[in-house]
């Protein structure tokens, strides 16, 4: 198919900013030396905000091919939200993507489909591209509705979308059931959640957009299972947590991909 995979890794709340800069020298010093191919597999990292700006330098200065983003966006552009962070200013720090509606933000803040409508929003308008998290919990999989309500969270947020601003999605499939507990998806499940989420893209906006959008898969993603899920034809590759903490094993994970 058509489509680059990704390889992306959410650091979520981990790494102070000197941290983050020796991790991305030491993966793209790693993956110089393995001659990856950056063309075939688009990189990316997910720090805190805290971060952003290093990377910023280190990558414009070093010329380094990986991306970079948020782990999540204020709907709003500026004024009195203490403490939030606006998409202009993620922008301005050079952020390709913002990774909107993960389950831990859904969970501990609580962001809602209505607000992550207007965070998707928000990074389109500013030239960055959201990556949309959706999945199911372990209770809907229990009653065997877990397609249904992942493809119900992706049309929920993309209902009022135009065909360009949709063809400028990135959708994670992260069943919370298989965030951080090792306990990962089979690369059946991974492939008919990823084909049931393109199918419904394609019933609302055509077969260009659904041909040409990422449907990554997220949760317990490892060196060990990532060959035999990038198998599946529907899964364009990863959103990682645990294991892209570890610089060799992220590295291998892009290899693989
Ligand atoms: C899911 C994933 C990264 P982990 O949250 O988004 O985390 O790979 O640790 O399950």
């Amino acid at each position: 198919n058509e489509r680059v995979p990704m390889v992306a890794g959410n650091w979520k709340m981990n790494f102070d900013h000197r941290e983050a800069t020796a991790f991305v020298q030491k993966l793209c010093w790693n993956l110089k030396n393995r001659k990856f191919r950056y063309d075939k597999c688009e990189v990316a990292l997910f720090p805190s905000f805290t971060s952003l700006r290093s990377l910023q330098v280190l990558v414009d200065s070093d010329r380094l091919k990986i991306h970079y983003g948020a782990q999540t966006v204020s709907v709003t552009s500026q004024g009195a939200f203490t403490g939030d962070v606006s998409a202009d200013m993620l922008a301005a720090l050079g952020c390709h993507y913002v990774i909107v509606g993960h389950s831990e933000r859904r969970k501990y803040h609580p962001e809602d489909d209505a607000n992550i409508v207007d965070q998707v929003r928000a990074v389109l308008a500013d030239d960055m591209d959201p990556i949309l998290c959706v999945g199911e919990s372990f209770e809907e999989r229990r009653q065997g509705i877990e397609l249904d309500f992942a493809v119900g969270q992706v049309h929920d947020v993309t209902r009022d979308l135009s065909d360009e601003e949709a063809a400028r999605l990135i959708v994670a499939y992260e069943p919370v059931w298989a965030i951080g507990t090792g306990m990962v998806a089979t690369p059946q499940s991974a492939q008919d959640a990823a084909h049931a989420i393109r199918e419904s893209i394609r019933q609302r906006f055509g077969d260009k957009v659904a041909n040409t959008m990422r449907v990554l898969y997220g949760g317990s993603v490892t060196s060990k299972n990532a060959v035999e899920l990038i198998g599946e034809p529907d899964v364009d590759g990863f959103l990682i947590g645990g294991a892209a903490l570890d610089v060799d094993e992220l590295t291998t994970i892009c290899m693989q991909t």
